[in-house]
């Protein structure tokens, strides 16, 4: 705000439209591109532009989606992008020009927005709390240039006093501190764009190369009698942004296919070294795998099954020639986290061991491990499932110990048998009479043979199976009990295909995996 006096004011001084446009646009402009440099240091894909631009795509409607990939073919998301910067710039204009006597509107509008951006940057299924620098500090850079511009303008505006001698006018200042301010938008941009690498571009190249590339092996196609959704079991393929997710990740490493290597060393005969393409010229094979983290509680989602594309891991280490000696690998990520995993696990000729590029028909999402990931069927992912894999050294058990090994959790991972009830929940209240029970049950790598459940400890009941599609996946489960009004227990258990049925046994998930038969109350009405 002006604190020049004017002896007699005939109007408030106020901006020129044009400038006041301008000014929008600039604090806009400049709270984007510090956001953006911000990003390209801490995360890209924190970028509250980009965070904005991304959130508007994945809750676009499907028409628009569908409308833009028609019409603009891969070129799709770049113009959805444009189209947002379209929609900031009018915005930024707007709220320009309903704050040529006040910052105060203008202000609200550069708060709302950068308040969007957080939320754009929270909700995004690659969210950690490091993230949460680069919109921040757009919102307080945009903030921060409306006031002083501001304040610098109207000071222009008041009517022409003569600088005195050596002082610059205060037009000559407004109009030099507003180009600073343009040029430092338009820099910090591209210095974050060029910090930030090529991720989204990359990742978008990847999946049109697996669009057209022939599979040597395809998964074969899960029929519709494999899944119960309808009853509340999950869909049988998790969507690649409903897949859960673990690591210690603080920020998704920043890595592009032309960036990534593999090196497969330590106890071989021929050191292997692998860029994305050597990966992609070999035979590329589907296999549809259900993961599961070891810290599942029973009854817990850390579950979901996915379409893997990707290159067989044990023809690789057959062409590097593992020492007989050797026990484990240990797979290490661009940032430095570590699994082992035994040799002769991966070296099972049936177990189907990847390294894996692709999930659902596309190239892996960021936060499941871009460009390439490790996959052991059967194994907890703790052990086996190493995301942004770099590195593979053939070594012993007794020389190198993994990242949670290190912290207590056991040094072999395999997969118990379990199951879960997902219907009825237990704080829904279903109608007294046939109540329908439904659920999932998985024993990797063999499958399940028989899943049983008992109400109010009466005896136990056979449920009818799904249609099974492999043994390294989920088979879910359904039956229909009487249930008269009031409360009832039920519980569940899962026989494996050997005929051995899961612990009764509860057990915590540390070391090696939770234990014990699901059990549920309802109240039924
Ligand atoms: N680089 C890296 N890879 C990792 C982890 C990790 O912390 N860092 N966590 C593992 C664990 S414990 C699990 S259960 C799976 C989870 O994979 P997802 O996030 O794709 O579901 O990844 C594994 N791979
Ligand atoms: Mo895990």
């Amino acid at each position: 705000m002006s604190t020049t006096s004017t002896p007699t004011p005939t109007r408030a001084p106020s901006l020129s439209r044009r400038y006041a446009a301008t000014l929008g646009v600039l604090a806009v402009g400049a709270a984007l591109g510090v956001g953006h440099l911000v990003a390209g240091v801490v995360s890209p894909p924190s970028s509250p532009y980009l965070a904005v631009g991304n959130t508007v795509i994945r809750f676009a409607p499907a028409w628009l989606v569908e409308f833009a990939k028609t019409t603009f073919g891969t070129a799709d998301k770049p113009v959805l992008l444009a189209g947002v910067g379209v929609v900031l710039l009018l915005v930024a204009v707007a709220a320009g020009l309903a704050s040529r006597s006040q910052p105060r509107p203008a202000v609200v509008v550069v708060v709302v927005l950068g308040l969007l951006g957080i939320a754009a940057v929270m909700i995004s299924p690659t969210f950690s709390p490091l993230d949460l620098l680069a919109p921040a500090a757009a919102l307080a850079t945009g903030v921060t240039v409306l006031r002083r511009l501001h304040a610098l303008a109207l000071d222009a505006a008041v009517p022409p006093r003569r600088p005195a001698r050596g002082e610059l006018s205060r037009r000559t200042m407004l109009a030099g501190s507003s180009a600073a301010v343009g040029f430092g938008a338009l820099a910090t941009g591209g210095i974050g764009q060029w910090l930030g690498g090529d991720a989204g571009g990359s990742r978008a190249a990847v999946t049109s190369r697996l669009a057209s590339a022939t599979l040597a092996e395809r998964a074969p196609a899960i029929p519709a009698s494999a899944a119960f959704p309808d009853l509340g079991t999950p869909t049988f393929l998790t969507a690649n942004a409903d897949f859960y997710r673990i690591d210690t990740a603080l920020r998704i490493p920043n890595l592009t296919a032309a960036n990534w290597s593999l090196r497969i060393h330590g106890m071989v005969d021929t050191e292997i070294r692998l860029t994305f393409d050597d990966l992609m010229a070999r035979p590329l094979v589907e296999r549809t795998v259900t993961m599961l983290c070891v810290s599942d509680e029973v009854g817990g989602d850390l579950i979901s099954t996915t379409n893997f594309v990707g290159v067989d891991l044990r023809s690789i280490l057959l062409e590097a020639g593992v020492r007989p000696d050797a026990t484990q690998v240990l797979s290490t990520s661009s940032d430095s986290w570590t699994a082992g995993t035994p040799v002769d696990v991966i070296m099972e000729k049936d177990r189907g061991a990847l390294l894996a590029v692709g999930m659902n028909g596309e190239a892996l999402p960021p936060e499941h491990g871009f460009p390439v990931r490790m996959v052991v069927p059967g194994l907890y992912g703790y052990v086996s499932a190493t995301k942004w894999v770099t590195d593979l050294e053939l070594t012993t058990f007794e020389a190198r110990s993994a990242y949670w090994v290190d912290r207590g959790w056991s040094s072999e991972g395999p997969i118990k048998t379990e199951c879960r009830i997902d219907t009825p929940r237990a704080d829904a209240g279903p109608k007294a009479g046939k109540v329908p029970v439904a659920g999932i049950a998985w024993s990797q790598p063999d499958g399940i043979s028989k899943v049983e459940i008992q109400v109010d400890g009466g005896a136990w009941q056979t449920t009818e199976l799904a249609t099974e599609v492999s043994g390294d996946t989920w088979r879910m489960w359904r039956t229909v009990v009487d249930l008269p009004a009031g409360r009832h227990s039920i519980r569940a258990r899962a026989t494996n295909a050997d005929g051995t049925t899961q612990t009764e046994n509860a057990a915590d998930p540390v070391p090696d995996g939770a234990t014990g038969w699901p059990g549920i109350v309802v109240t039924v009405t």
